[in-house]
């Protein structure tokens, strides 16, 4: 097993763990609300830098089903939807980026379009650690991007879940992020 305890050259990158993507949200992830308290526990570690992710749609949005996308609406921008599960510690998180705030782009990556990538960098962050929602888009997303920006990548198991659209969706996402050369471990495994 590599070391997996956080230092500082490692970033936390919560993924999108926001009310509507929980159960009773607009686009609800099965046990989506389970993580919390794992994802709390990484942002109470001291050493890693911490930013969450935030889906960020105007009204309207291309992802929309009225415009023609997959998706209900959903993590409408300054809507109550929108915001950080309310059991989240988000008054931990360094940095938020929000993503996916232009009408007519999707941006399923914490690194679409936002300066994630820049942050990490002028840190000295060189691995990341990646939890949150969903395995199958935004979470799978972010980890393949963060291997494209040259980023050692962690994925922590025991703290995403998948929408599965299709079952099996999450599954093959982990193995394709296994595949583009991220590692997978459980969050509970790192140490204080
Ligand atoms: C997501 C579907 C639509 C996600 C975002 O955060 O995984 N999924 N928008
Ligand atoms: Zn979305």
């Amino acid at each position: 097993m590599s070391d997996i305890a956080a230092g500082s050259e490692d970033a936390l990158v919560v993924v999108d763990l926001q009310i509507d993507f929980c159960p009773g949200g607009a686009l609800a992830v099965s046990e989506g609300d389970l993580i919390v308290p794992l994802v709390n526990r990484l942002l109470a570690l001291s050493r890693p830098f911490k930013a969450a992710t935030r889906d960020w749609h105007p009204a309207g949005h291309v992802s929309f089903q009225a415009q023609g996308g997959l998706w209900p609406p959903h993590c409408v921008a300054e809507t109550p939807g929108a915001r950080f599960h309310p059991g989240m510690d988000a008054d931990r998180v360094d940095l938020i980026i929000s993503k996916g705030a232009l009408k007519d782009a999707d941006a399923y990556s914490g690194f679409d379009g936002t300066r994630l990538a820049a942050e990490l960098k002028s840190r000295g962050v060189r691995r990341i650690f990646v939890c949150g929602l969903a395995t199958d888009y935004c979470v799978r997303a972010t980890a393949l991007d963060g291997r494209s920006e040259g980023l050692e990548v962690v994925v922590l198991e025991d703290a995403i879940r998948a929408v599965d659209v299709k079952p099996g969706d999450g599954d093959r996402a982990i193995q394709e992020m296994l595949g583009a050369g991220c590692a997978l471990e459980k969050s509970v495994d790192i140490p204080e």
